[in-house]
């Protein structure tokens, strides 16, 4: 075995010993159809409010312009893998749906961490080297990039799936100016499925491998600012935070790995939507302490709250929803106007 194959065994030993489920290796410009993908969605005003997706586009379509002295991409899979069925909260209406990779720690600080040893472990055997880590933020276009590498492959939901791993990991990323041997691409198995274009409640699939990120409940949520149009308000349901339905109904989940990392659970699983409303700004931050969820501010985390409220059917929380009429955000006041409207009938 060469010395370069010998070192990629013995990194992805190290990948799996740090907490990863699968390492994968490519280079930066193994995907060229990349950059003309981006150029389409952001032309097409799919990425909505996202306008740090229409920044730094050299970088984000093409990695190798990223960092013109790396040679290898190393991607790593980490599972989440849910014990229970996300979609059964959704029949609970007075109760949030908070989509399962937020029940527990913030993924961006735990898989950092591991990328960051991971690549402090390959400095030390690669002396005069250099890598750079990212998870999420960075200009980098993780998920065409996994499938080069052989981790998965993007699905019609678009995002990454595996045979034996299902849908519920995050990905992360090593680039590194150490050439290792790069892993097969891995190509599509969706066949004739379609079950996550269908499972989708706001029609937020334009086509098939096609997202319009205007209509996705996960963008609504997390990222769109002030009031979201209520035709789609009321296609949310119980959904305040993220959205998991076109991953849960994939029958590759099927065989899906169990997640071993605890911490991604037990901060939050079904509150209450009453207790939700009436959050203030100090107990919002202390909930939600560690959590992704405490990026999105109370402001925005309560109007989504009152848009479940709204679509809960229940008289109930008229009372939760009323005493926010006069909010001094005015996404929430007008969040709640609407529920208290909706549930008046
Ligand atoms: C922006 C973003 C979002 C946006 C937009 C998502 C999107 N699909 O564009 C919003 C807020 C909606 C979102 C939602 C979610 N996200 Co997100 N998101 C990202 C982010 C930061 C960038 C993604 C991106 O570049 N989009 C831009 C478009 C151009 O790329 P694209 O989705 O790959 O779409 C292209 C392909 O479909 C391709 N294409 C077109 N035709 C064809 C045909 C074929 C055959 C193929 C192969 C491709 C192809 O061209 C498209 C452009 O039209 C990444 C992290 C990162 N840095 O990569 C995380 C990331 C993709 N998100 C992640 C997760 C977990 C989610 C959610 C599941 C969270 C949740 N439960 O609410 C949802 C899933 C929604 C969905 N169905 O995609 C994970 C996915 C992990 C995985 N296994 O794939 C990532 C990788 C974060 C991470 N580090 O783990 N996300
Ligand atoms: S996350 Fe939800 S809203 Fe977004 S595309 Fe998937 S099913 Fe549709
Ligand atoms: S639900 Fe079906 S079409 Fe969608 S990603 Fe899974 S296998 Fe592909």
């Amino acid at each position: 075995m060469s010395a370069q194959k010998m070192l990629k065994a013995a990194l992805a030993a190290e990948a799996e010993a740090v907490g990863f489920s699968r390492m994968r290796i490519t280079r930066p410009d193994a995907v060229p159809e990349m950059a003309g993908r981006l150029q389409e969605y952001l032309a097409a005003g799919r990425h909505g409010q996202m306008g740090w997706m229409n920044e730094r586009v050299h970088w984000r379509g093409d990695p190798a312009a990223l960092w013109p002295e790396a040679r290898s991409v190393i991607m790593l899979a980490e599972l989440y893998t849910p014990d229970h069925d996300p979609l059964d909260v959704l029949a609970r209406r007075d109760r949030a749906a908070i989509s399962v990779y937020a029940h527990g720690k913030d993924y961006h600080d735990l898989v950092k961490k591991r990328l960051k040893r991971l690549g402090r472990w390959l400095l030390e055997r690669a002396r005069g080297e250099a890598i750079k880590v990212f998870v999420d933020t960075a200009p980098v276009m993780e998920k065409p990039l996994a499938q080069a590498a052989g981790l998965g492959w993007q699905g019609k939901h678009t995002n990454l799936l595996s045979r034996d791993l299902g849908s519920w990991f995050f990905l992360g990323s090593i680039f590194t100016t150490v050439e290792l041997p790069v892993d097969v691409p891995e190509v599509e198995h969706c066949g004739s499925c379609r079950a996550c274009l269908n499972a989708c409640p706001t029609g937020a699939f334009p086509a098939p491998f096609q997202l319009d990120a205007r209509r996705c409940i996960s963008y609504l949520t997390i990222e769109h600012k002030g009031p979201v149009d209520p035709e789609l308000r009321a296609l949310m349901g119980n959904r305040i935070y993220g959205c998991d339905d076109c991953l849960a109904v994939c029958p590759w989940n099927k065989f899906a790995q169990a997640g071993t990392e605890m911490r991604y659970r037990g901060i939050v699983d079904a509150p209450p939507l009453a207790e939700l409303a009436a959050l203030d700004d100090a107990a919002f931050r202390a909930r939600f302490s560690g959590s992704p969820i405490k990026r999105i501010g109370r402001d925005r985390f309560v109007r989504n709250v009152l848009y479940a409220i709204g679509n809960s059917g229940d008289a109930g929380l008229i009372p939760a929803a009323a005493a926010l009429r006069g909010d001094p955000d005015a996404a929430v006041a007008d969040a709640a106007e609407w529920a208290v409207a909706r549930l008046r009938g």
